[in-house]
Order: structure tokens, then C-alpha cells, then sequence
């Protein structure tokens, strides 16, 4: 495999006020970021869901692999068709397959298997996860740290759509083969989560939950060890 020709990296430092603005400017946009159960059918600019896939499709990969897919469905049959089997699937996790401890951690957030939302958003992102590459010849190769690299850029299409304007949700109906047949996507592809993207519902409510402060998920350098380690 031939080498990346090295070039220079373009970096510009910024003054500390200005990193320090931007940064509290960040933590109040993205902490107003909520996970959306209740869309809107209003019609959304396609453009916008390609800008946010092509910044989620900056993200780093192992071996720059980019082992992602994104699939755009606004279909009305065919996010019908993913509702119906979504639903399917969570009546029997919700009724037999979640052990009660599960149940008993989701209660507060009420959700349970009826999903009007995959029909609701104008647009349902179903993002892949490429487990290997195959080349035009039929060759296999490998991806590298596909889940993190596929979670990493979830992360980034997550942000990218709230700083654009838009609500979403990361869905995962479990198990989640159907969609691969349903979308037609080659073997090499596993579903990693299903985003509908729209408008918030006028009347759409959010559980009124906290987040953990930062002194609870950080710590520094030996502060708070364990001793089992
Ligand atoms: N996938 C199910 C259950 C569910 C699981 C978790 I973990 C959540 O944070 C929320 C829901 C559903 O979508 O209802």
C-alpha cells in the first residue's frame, strides 16, 4: 500500500480569551441538546442532513478506514416499513427480552415499543458500520476500531445537527438486522443506529433529567483511584 505524501499542517493559534469564549459558548449550545422522541412532519433542507454527514465524516478512524455509511431514507413506504419492524422487534424485547433490571432503568425516561417518530421525522439516517472493505476485484481487508471510529462519528453528526438547528435521537431497536434488509446494504455493513432527524413537535416534552456535573467525570491524575487496580 503506498505511503500518504506528508504536508504541512494548517493550525492556527487562537488568543486564550477568544478559546475560552468559544468554549463556554460550546458547553451552552451543546448542553441545550436533547434527545428528541416527538417530531414534526415539517419538511427539512436535504442539504442540511448531507452537510451534517459530511462533518460527521470527518471524524478520525482507525487507519482511516472511515467505516461508516450513512443511508438518507425519506421514503414514505420504506420508513413505514422500518417502523413496522422496529416495533416488532421492541414488543418482544419490551415484553420478554429486557431483563427487569433494564425495564427498571428505562421507566423514567417512559419510552416503551411504540415508535411514531420513525414516520414522523421527514428524515430517518441509518448509520452502517463497514466490519471490512471489499475492493472492486473482491478482495477483503480488514477495518480497524470500527465501533469507535462509527461511534466517534455519530458523536460528530450529533452535534453537527443541534448546532445546525435540527432535533434527533439515537435509536437502537435491538436486534437490528432488519434493517440491512430492508435497505438492500451489502453484507459488509452492520446497522449501528437509526437517527430521525426533523423539527421538534410543538408539544414535544423532555424528561427533566440532569447531567453529571464534571466533578463526577473527571478526575486529575491519581485523585479518586481505586484501590483495585
Ligand atoms: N431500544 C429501546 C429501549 C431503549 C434502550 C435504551 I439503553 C434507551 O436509552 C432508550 C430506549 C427503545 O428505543 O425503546
Amino acid at each position: 500500500m503506498s505511503e500518504y505524501r506528508p504536508i504541512p499542517l494548517q493550525f492556527e493559534r487562537q488568543e486564550q480569551d477568544l478559546m475560552r469564549l468559544r468554549a463556554d459558548e460550546l458547553l451552552q449550545q451543546l448542553g441545550s441538546r436533547r434527545s428528541v422522541r416527538s417530531f414534526s412532519s415539517d419538511p427539512v433542507a436535504e442539504e442540511l442532513i448531507d452537510r451534517a454527514i459530511e462533518i460527521a465524516s470527518t471524524a478520525p478512524s482507525g487507519a482511516h478506514r472511515q467505516p461508516w455509511h450513512f443511508v438518507v431514507v425519506d421514503d414514505p413506504q420504506l420508513k413505514k416499513q422500518i417502523r413496522d419492524a422496529a416495533e416488532k422487534e421492541e414488543q418482544r424485547s419490551y415484553e420478554s427480552r429486557m431483563p427487569e433490571e433494564w425495564l427498571d432503568a428505562l421507566r423514567p425516561l417512559g419510552t416503551d415499543a411504540v415508535k411514531p417518530f420513525l414516520i414522523d421525522a421527514p428524515y430517518l439516517v441509518i448509520l452502517f458500520a463497514e466490519t471490512h472493505q471489499v475492493a472492486a476485484d473482491g478482495t477483503r481487508s480488514r477495518n480497524y476500531y470500527v465501533s469507535e471510529s462509527v461511534g466517534i462519528a455519530a458523536g460528530m453528526f450529533i452535534a453537527a445537527l443541534h448546532l445546525v438547528g435540527l432535533a434527533t435521537l439515537t435509536h437502537t431497536p435491538s436486534p437490528m438486522g432488519f434493517l440491512r434488509a430492508i435497505l438492500q446494504r451489502p453484507a459488509n455493513e452492520r446497522p449501528y443506529l437509526i437517527f430521525p432527524i426533523g423539527y421538534p413537535a410543538a408539544d414535544c416534552q423532555v424528561p427533566d433529567l440532569q447531567r453529571k456535573a464534571l466533578e463526577q467525570v473527571r478526575s486529575r491524575n491519581l485523585e479518586g483511584r481505586s484501590e483495585e487496580s
